[in-house]
């Protein structure tokens, strides 16, 4: 009888995970199992900063497997301006997470890092043995580094007490219950709203920066589904990219372009060249996963950013806009 709790529940990967658990059939490659509980934990239901809330949490669900996706989470901008919250309150998040999984015999715990953990300078692509080899990114050094430090914790709870703790690191991700708020949002997101109320007031749709860096996009769903297989089939405590292929780099000035076309905008489109560009690119590959997972159908991009800005125009009014008007 499993027990699956997945911290970080009600966010944009999370509620991608509750969809394919709850959409795909029982017992499917990517389905619930029979006899498997799974659990969407979000802060309301304990703030994972608290070691005692922590304890609770696992003590009232009682895990077996532990999804860690629970983080403070953010753009560019935001990490910019809150570096040492994105260091510590992710740092606390992640040790209470793995330290109660150990104190309460959780039997595995995948943990989420992310490309942007990986040093600004080093030769590409990024792979899985990279992510030490130097500093990361100015503009988001204190997520880097406490996302850096979950990959150091696992291999030492590995060697001492041998537990099944890894990692995924996804690249961007967007979707359905992505965070719209204008001063946190990551790019598509943060572009489908600023996009969305140029087109109602008639105001000019800008764009920040010069619309050059590069970056892979993953659709929340099909990462989901990455997640369950990982829980299912790998038990390495080495961290595993999951992305889509590094050709599928896009730059921003395309990815507002097709933002333009699914919202239907018809006004002016500019560059805030004022506004940080952050790292020109980070392109991972994904060859390990697809030698793992064999074969995988991603979602093709412009199908997704058309789910995605369908879900946002039909769930405005609830969705996580900061409420911006
Ligand atoms: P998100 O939408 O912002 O969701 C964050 C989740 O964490 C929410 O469920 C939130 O709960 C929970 N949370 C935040 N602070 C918490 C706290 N102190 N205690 C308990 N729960 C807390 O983030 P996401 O985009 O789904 O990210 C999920 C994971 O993927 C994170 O680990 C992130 O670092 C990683 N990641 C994201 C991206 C991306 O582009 N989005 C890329 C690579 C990796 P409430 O909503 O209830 O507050
Ligand atoms: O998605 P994003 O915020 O994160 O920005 P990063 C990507 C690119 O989009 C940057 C440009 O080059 C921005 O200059 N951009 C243009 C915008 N307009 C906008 C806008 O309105 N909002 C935002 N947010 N960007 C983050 C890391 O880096 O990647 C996080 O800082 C996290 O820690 C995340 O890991 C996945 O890809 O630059």
């Amino acid at each position: 009888m499993s027990v699956i709790l997945v911290t970080g529940g009600s966010g944009l990967v999370g509620k991608a995970i509750q969809y394919v658990i709850e959409t795909e059939p029982e017992g499917s490659r990517f389905g619930k199992k029979p006899g498997e509980t799974w659990v969407f934990a979000g802060s309301a239901d304990g703030d994972l900063r608290d070691q005692a809330q922590t304890k609770k949490l696992f003590e009232k669900y009682k895990p077996t497997h532990v999804i860690h996706l629970a983080a403070l989470v953010g753009g560019l901008f935001a990490n910019m301006k809150y570096k040492l919250d994105f260091l510590r309150d992710n740092v606390l998040i992640n040790d209470n997470v793995l330290h109660t999984s150990h104190l309460t015999g959780v039997k595995k715990v995948i943990s989420c890092l992310s490309t942007c953990v990986y040093p600004d300078k080093v030769e590409y692509p990024l792979d899985e043995t990279k992510i030490h080899l130097g500093l990361p990114h100015d503009s988001n050094f204190g997520y880097a580094y406490a996302k850096r430090m979950v990959d150091v914790s696992n291999h030492a709870y590995k060697d001492q007490f041998g537990h099944n703790f890894t990692s995924a690191i996804p690249t961007n991700v967007f979707g359905p219950h992505d965070n719209y708020d204008l001063e946190s949002a990551h790019v598509i997101p943060g572009l489908v709203h600023k996009c969305y109320l140029a087109k109602k007031n008639g105001t000019p749709f800008v764009v920040g920066g010069t619309g050059k860096p590069l970056r892979q996009f993953i659709y929340s769903q099909d990462l989901a589904k990455l997640f369950i297989w990982m829980l299912r089939n790998y038990d390495d405590v080495e961290p595993l990219i999951l992305s889509v292929d590094e050709t599928e780099e896009v730059s921003i000035k395309q990815v507002a372009d097709a933002i333009v076309k699914a919202v239907g905008f018809e006004g002016e489109y500019t560059f805030d060249t004022a506004r940080a560009d952050g790292q020109f690119r980070k392109p991972a590959s994904n060859k390990k996963l697809l030698s793992l997972v064999g074969d995988f159908q991603f979602t093709p991009f412009e199908q997704a950013l058309d789910e995605s800005v369908k879900w946002f125009l039909e769930n405005y009014d609830t969705a996580r806009t900061g409420k911006q008007q």
